[in-house]
């Protein structure tokens, strides 16, 4: 299998991430140069139609984007340790965490890096200062509200590293390039995150 990738790109690193925690070292990594627009080529788009990574190539040259998707195919493959759900009841409660993480962390961050770092012009063509500064509070809001869970547990759902800590850790650490990491106003991310840096995921590059 093949992961198409691309470094400091945030959905591909969820990918990575999960793969590192699980130990998996047999999957391909193909980095694209998202600058450069190697992901908006014919041959790309024919593997992922919006020209977007983490793309997973099977042998057999079927594919699959989406990075949630690509983690449950892993899961699958890769039972141990288990990242999404044991049971019925644990998998939604993941989903719903992991939902959460995404809907109202990750893509802020990424939206607010992407409209309002000059880095990422390449990318976002139309830049909004405006679409920075509405994600950036929605960001800074949610980060808060994700601190306040953590002030009674270690890990974002349930006693144990989920896919949903990998989730938020790809959204927070992308908030780097706008120069915004968990600190003192926010000390249970903090914990969390120094917690994370000493774990598989958290050595895998951004
Ligand atoms: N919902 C998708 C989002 C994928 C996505 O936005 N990927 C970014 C990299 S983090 C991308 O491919 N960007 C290419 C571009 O903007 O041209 C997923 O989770 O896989």
């Amino acid at each position: 299998m093949k992961l198409y990738s691309a470094p400091y790109a945030p959905n591909p690193r969820r990918v990575t991430m999960f793969l590192a925690e699980k130990g998996v070292t047999d999957v391909e990594i193909v980095t694209l140069d998202l600058q450069a627009g190697q992901h908006r080529t014919d041959d790309f788009r024919a593997k992922s139609p919006f020209s977007q990574i983490p793309t997973l190539e099977l042998d057999d040259g079927r594919c699959l984007t989406e990075s949630r998707a690509i983690c449950t195919y892993l899961e699958s493959l890769y039972a141990e340790p288990n990242l999404m759900g044991a049971d019925p009841f644990e998998r939604a409660e993941i989903e719903m965490w992991d939902r959460r993480a995404e809907l109202m962390v990750t893509l802020p961050m990424m939206m607010w890096v992407r409209h309002g770092n000059p880095l990422l012009a390449a990318l976002e063509k139309n830049q909004s200062p405006a679409i920075a500064a509405a994600n950036e509070a929605t960001a800074m809001k949610m980060a808060k509200w994700f601190d306040a869970q953590l002030a009674t547990r270690d890990f974002l759902a349930g006693d144990r590293l989920t896919i949903v800590d990998l989730t938020a850790l790809a959204g927070i650490d992308f908030a780097k390039m706008n120069k915004w990491r968990p600190d003192d106003e926010t000390p249970n991310l903090k914990r969390w995150r120094a917690m994370m840096a000493d774990r598989p995921a958290g050595k895998v590059a951004p």
